[in-house]
């Protein structure tokens, strides 16, 4: 049996809850300053989430909820702007400290440290948004933490292409079979599961309804000491938290299944 040496975060969602109230804040305000109408509400943004990436999602939401919009002659170009405003709100969020570290995830990160696993993260986000995030909860010397932060647009595909996890791999030189993903969401672990990682999940509000076919667990959070982690679905456990313990006991007695993401 493969032991467990390191764990994969991803971020949006996993780490933090940051879309209704960042992301989308972001893009709204970029949008704004453009002098665009458009407003992504809390709803609509739960659609939108189907696409990963910000300006992938900026392109779909055009084609498919605002067909009218006179589309200027160079989309690709107009869409990256709008897009590096989005991030530059994003960063101000951040860096405003208005955007926090979901329950339990320092506690885990410091166990696994202090456990002396492995850590790296494998997102679909704009990289300069994971490392600011990292600086302005856990601190700047919290990049260190993570031997490879996997992000954005240095693989061709996001997620649910599984690249960015395999990018994550190939940089550790660690065999999947030797690591656990973290995760909130379907494309999340389609992503994860196309690595052959196997994964936890950690649900929110935007992704509590999603199918997690193949899961190893799903809970509703990390759990702390004012917030109780809940199984959903998979491993049980009556611990009020993930502890690494857990995790290595999750990671030794679940069986990889693979979602289809043809499903
Ligand atoms: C995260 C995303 C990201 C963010 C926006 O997905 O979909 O696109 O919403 O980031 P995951 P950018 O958690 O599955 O990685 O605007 O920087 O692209
Ligand atoms: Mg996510």
């Amino acid at each position: 049996m493969s032991s467990l040496e390191a764990l994969i975060f991803d971020v949006d969602g996993t780490l933090s809850d940051t879309e209704r109230d960042g992301h989308r804040v972001a893009f709204n305000r970029a949008f704004a300053d453009a002098g665009l109408s458009w407003d992504w509400s809390v709803e609509t943004y739960g659609e939108l989430l189907a696409i990963t990436g910000g300006k992938e999602r900026i392109r779909h939401y055009l084609d498919n909820y605002n067909p009218d919009f006179s589309m200027p002659e160079n989309l690709d170009e107009y869409i990256a702007g709008l897009h590096a405003a989005k991030t530059a709100h994003y960063i101000k969020l951040l860096e405003n400290a208005e955007i926090p570290l979901r329950p339990g995830v320092e506690r885990l990160l410091n166990e696994a440290r202090e456990a002396g696993l492995r850590l790296a993260i494998a997102t679909t986000t704009t990289p300069v948004n994971v490392t600011t995030l990292l600086k302005s909860t856990l601190g700047e010397e919290s990049l260190d933490w993570f031997e490879v932060i996997a992000a954005g647009d240095i693989v061709p595909q996001k997620k649910p292409a599984a690249d960015i996890y395999d990018y994550a791999l190939e940089h550790m030189s660690i065999d999947a079979a030797n690591c656990i993903a973290f995760e909130d969401s379907r494309n999340g672990i389609i992503s994860s599961h196309g690595a052959n990682l196997k994964t936890i999940i950690t649900t929110n509000a935007y992704t509590e309804k999603h199918d997690f076919t193949g899961a190893c667990m799903v809970v509703d959070s990390m759990g702390d000491d004012s917030t109780a982690m809940h199984v959903i679905d998979g491993h049980q456990t009556e611990l009020p938290s993930m502890t690494i313990e857990l995790v290595k006991e999750i990671h030794a007695q679940c069986e990889f299944l693979a979602v289809n993401d043809n499903e």
